[in-house]
């Protein structure tokens, strides 16, 4: 083999280790979720596969994150329509189409929904967390507004039937004057609703980062989040630049013993690469759901103590939680 077939070849399987540990694109988006068998068998190689993948190449060159791409696996999101009025509700539809080029009609539930949704605007100065009908013959119906002008990207979460989890994405437009807003500096204390989210970690690139988030309420730890979907929090995480979608996945889920209802919800999260990441998490309290959302920057070598604490990861914990806005 020449040299160049070689590097072929390694780069190839460096491209395996990574589509095992990034690709499984439930990251919340994770949002949705393989059932906790699902969700552990494709990412059960947590505990060696980023570490060693981690210092073997420069990270983010040989994965492709979840969330980049209209078409994966067989798989194509197609949106019926990309343009919508700002600010008017409209229903979008869409289909994903399989391998044999028909609407997939067969899905996994993940955490209680069969496919999950998000909506961004491509600056990641709007968030939406949404959870489509089916329409019949594969077709998703989701009530939308894109909120002002400006260019988005939608993404689906969905396991199909008989195959592993994945995010695709697709831009979205709403027509007129767009001035876009610079993604807001390192941010790790969020207030919304009154409630206060303090977030404490950091992502390492080509690493799973523990993320844990605190949430307060006029001074005092709320101790009685409420379970939404199968988790306390649900966690997205977009890098900035081009809006790679992180797997994030939470630590233990409500009713298995030792998960408490806050005021810390835990999560692990892979940033595949250096850069800004913008974070949004969902939780709900009071009967509502509520989104804060952080800015972090991803740099330098991973710390070895980020590999322990993922390493308490509970193999059985289910995925993330989703919900409704
Ligand atoms: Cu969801």
């Amino acid at each position: 083999m020449n040299t160049p077939a070689k590097l072929g070849a390694y780069v190839l399987g460096l491209a395996v280790v990574f589509g095992a540990t990034f690709g499984v694109g439930t990251a919340v988006g994770g949002v949705g979720t393989p059932p906790a068998a699902e969700e552990h068998s494709a990412h059960g190689d947590h505990g060696g596969a980023p570490t060693a993948a981690g210092q073997a190449t420069p990270a983010g060159t040989a994965a492709i994150p979840g969330g980049l791409e209209v078409s994966q696996n067989g798989y194509t999101l197609t949106p019926l329509t990309t343009t919508a009025e700002p600010g008017k509700n409209t229903d979008f539809r869409f289909t994903v189409t399989g391998p044999d080029g028909k609407p997939v009609t067969g899905y996994q539930v993940q955490h209680e929904k069969k496919l999950h949704f998000i909506l961004v605007s491509r600056d990641l100065s709007h968030f939406q967390h949404l959870h489509p009908a089916e329409a019949g013959d594969g077709v998703w119906s989701v009530p939308l507004t894109l909120p002002e002008a400006g260019a988005y990207r939608m993404f689906a979460d969905f396991a199909p039937e008989g195959g592993s989890g994945m995010t695709l994405g697709a831009d979205l437009y709403a027509a007129g004057d767009y001035a876009p807003k610079a993604l807001p500096g390192v941010s790790r204390t969020a207030t919304v609703d009154g409630y206060t989210v303090t977030l404490d970690g950091d992502l390492a690139p080509g690493r799973t980062s523990r993320i844990t988030l605190k949430v307060s309420k006029d001074g005092k730890p709320v101790t009685d989040l409420q379970p939404y979907l199968g988790a306390y929090g649900h966690l997205v995480a977009l890098r900035g630049g081009d809006l790679a979608y992180l797997h994030v996945h939470p630590d233990g889920e409500p009713g298995d013993g030792k998960t408490q209802p806050g005021p810390e919800i835990v999560f692990y999260a892979e940033a595949p690469s250096r850069g800004d990441y913008r974070l949004f998490l969902d939780f709900q309290h009071d009967g509502k759901v509520r989104t804060a959302d952080f800015t972090l920057h991803a740099d330098g070598a991973p710390a070895s103590g980020e590999q322990g604490g993922h390493d308490e990861s509970p193999s059985g914990s289910a995925g993330h939680g989703e919900h409704t806005h």
